[in-house]
């Protein structure tokens, strides 16, 4: 029996997530009962996830690039902290990252007790670098930076992060969650290549177009990964670095379609159309008096009263705001220009 899907897209304008290209569907489906926590048992999943992991290492310039498909963001985050707080082994652990950084950090420093500093960042949205440099010392673990920030999707000074980091002997980790897809059709001339970054987040399910759970988690280096692993003596595998047990093979063989189908020729041309889409509303919103944060990725903050957010809500559009109350929209693949001109339109009709 065919069904409806169930999330209707047409006025999701802040969510991070995107529907899922066909065949990241399909695969999500044929997938959806093996277990790749289980690789000796599931092969043919587990055959998959290594060609992901392979192509996130091309998508990010890694060669030979070690990591596993998580289940988001908050995952890889959180195993990224895990990892650099295992191989230090410092008494009174701790990371450094701007204030830009995702909630996911919070999370991580919780659950692995490991101080969380966070420095300001500067008027443009990014680290600032001297305040990073401030925040660390020889009990920093790890310095985070952020590829595309949740609320502005800006990029910070990276390559500058990692030599702090290593001026420390902490970890460098880039939480490219968001960013990670659109990166490489940028000019923010950076990645495994050329910057010394440890690891990296970058998700599948969100500008990937694969189906939710798709995270990414990439390390340079194999002890990183060892790091995270635990003895499983009953299974066919004998150790485990995920962070969690049985998981989705659905999400991972969806991650592994989408690339297969979609990099680099089909990424390309998707950031190509929402990086044109988000400078158009850009425009559309400045010339009309508003406040914008002119965008560097396919992300539009503006700074429109309470009154016109609400009533935009009351006509359906799911919006969010930042910290500070911009409303963000997040050009994401199932968002249209035909569909940010009704937008603008109810704009006009509401302020
Ligand atoms: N890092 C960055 C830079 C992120 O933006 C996010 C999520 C994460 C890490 C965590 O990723 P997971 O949520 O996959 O664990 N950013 C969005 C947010 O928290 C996630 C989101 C997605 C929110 C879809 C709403 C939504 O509809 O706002």
């Amino acid at each position: 029996m065919q069904r409806a899907a169930p999330q209707e897209f047409t006025r999701v304008l802040s969510s991070m997530c995107t529907e899922p290209h066909p065949v990241a569907r399909e695969a999500a489906e044929r997938f959806l009962a093996t277990n790749p926590g289980d690789p000796a048992t599931y092969q043919q999943i587990a055959d998959l996830e290594r060609r992901a992991v392979e192509t996130l290492g091309e998508i990010t310039r890694l060669d030979a690039p070690h990591g596993y498909i998580a289940s988001g963001g908050t995952e890889s985050n959180i195993q990224a902290v895990r990892a650099a707080r295992n191989l230090a082994r410092r008494d009174d652990p701790n990371v450094v990252a701007p204030e830009s950084i995702h909630f996911s950090f919070q999370k991580a420093a919780e659950v692995l007790g490991v101080e969380l500093r966070i420095a300001p960042v500067g008027d443009d949205y990014r680290a600032n670098l001297d305040a990073i440099a401030e925040h660390t010392d020889e009990d920093t673990v790890l310095v985070a930076g952020v590829a595309g920030s949740t609320e502005y999707g800006r990029v910070d000074p990276i390559p500058d992060l990692a030599d702090v980091a290593h001026d420390h002997d902490a970890l460098m980790h880039v939480d490219a969650a968001w960013g990670g897809f659109a990166l490489p059709f940028t000019d923010y001339a950076w990645d495994f290549a050329d910057a010394p970054v440890d690891t990296m987040a970058i998700d599948p399910h969100k500008l990937g177009q694969a189906a939710v759970p798709a995270g990414g988690l990439l390390a340079r280096e194999k002890r990183v990964v060892d790091a995270l692993a635990v003895d499983t003596p009953y299974l066919e595998s004998t150790s485990q670095a995920t962070l969690t047990g049985t998981r989705s093979g659905a999400g991972v063989a969806s991650a592994e379609a989408a690339m297969r189908e979609l990099w680099p020729g089909g990424y390309r041309t998707q950031f190509e159309v929402s990086m044109s889409d988000a400078a158009w509303l850009a425009d559309q919103l400045a010339d009309r008096g508003f406040e914008v944060v002119e965008p560097t990725l396919p992300l539009v903050a503006v700074d429109v009263p309470e009154s016109l957010f609400s009533a935009l809500r009351e006509r359906g559009w799911r919006i969010s705001r930042t910290a500070t109350g911009e409303l963000r929209v997040v050009c994401m693949p199932h968002v249209t220009r035909e569909q940010l001109s009704a937008f603008v339109a109810d704009v006009d009709a509401l302020r």
